[in-house]
């Protein structure tokens, strides 16, 4: 969780048209605007030092950087992402990565994966299977990430759900935060499981940076429970981002 850099990439307006699985509203444009500016401000407050790439109206989700790449102190993954909206945004990310790592490994497909579906844990790093990610892009992405020394493990999404980490985040290096249709998973052997209370699913996705973390304003049983931990919580808006079936992991790259 010790980050020291984080990149971001501004909304551009297209992003009312970004892709949700639901027929929900629309985001507003300066709402969702000012739900990222406090979320990258927030992110500078806990010392992280944060490159803010420019807006880019042909890709509407492009706001999403976790997505197109997984990055670590020893190098960065360029993934293929499976949404054909999305495809493009690998190439737009690509060159940012390669003026910061030394190693920048590429996905080469036929398979895809998305970094939304991508839990790192100190030991080994969690490959969800979802609708994003096949069995195909998590293999490559095993063989990508034993290259950086690095073990992945597939796991499973139960469906309904976007990405991986759209139900689960970590709490500790221990502990993680589940809905409880994932909380039984196996990929979790070892670690304490606590789940998210009903009624606040989308409090699952939260980011842990330094010691705090930050989650989703107003789910005030989660709070209670992250707060448990001896861990401050810092509570975001994320009501237009959550139009677009997005949360607080989803807005930034970090390491
Ligand atoms: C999408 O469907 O791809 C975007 N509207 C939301 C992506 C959220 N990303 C993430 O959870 N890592």
């Amino acid at each position: 969780f010790d980050y020291s850099h984080a990149i971001v990439r501004s909304p551009a307006a297209s992003v009312v048209a970004g892709l949700r699985a639901g027929d929900g509203p629309d985001p507003d444009f300066e709402a969702l605007c000012a739900e990222h500016d406090a979320y990258v401000r927030t992110l500078e407050s806990l010392g992280l030092h944060v490159t803010q790439l420019p807006a880019s109206e042909a890709f509407p989700d492009s706001i999403f950087v976790e997505d197109p790449a997984l990055v670590f102190g020893e190098g960065a993954i360029v993934l293929n992402l499976a949404a054909p909206s999305r495809a493009g945004e690998s190439a737009l990310l690509a060159p940012v990565l390669e003026e910061r790592f030394e190693t920048v490994l590429r996905m080469q497909g036929p398979g895809h994966a998305d970094g939304g579906d991508i839990l790192v844990l100190r030991d080994r790093v969690l490959i969800g299977l979802s609708n994003r990610t096949d069995r195909a892009g998590a293999e490559e992405l095993i063989s990508l990430l034993a290259r950086l020394g690095k073990k992945g493990e597939i796991a499973e999404t139960p469906p309904g759900i976007l990405h991986f980490k759209t139900g689960c985040s970590l709490i500790d290096e221990e502990t993680v935060f589940a809905l409880a249709p994932m909380a039984n998973s196996t990929a979790f052997a070892g670690m304490r499981v606590v789940e998210v209370p009903e009624g606040e699913e989308k409090a699952a996705n939260k980011l842990r940076i330094r010691d705090s973390i930050l989650m989703g304003a107003g789910f005030h049983k989660s709070r209670a429970i992250v707060e448990s931990f001896g861990i401050p919580t810092i509570g975001l808006s994320v009501e237009h981002i959550g139009r677009i079936d997005a949360g607080l992991s989803c807005m930034s790259l970090r390491w």
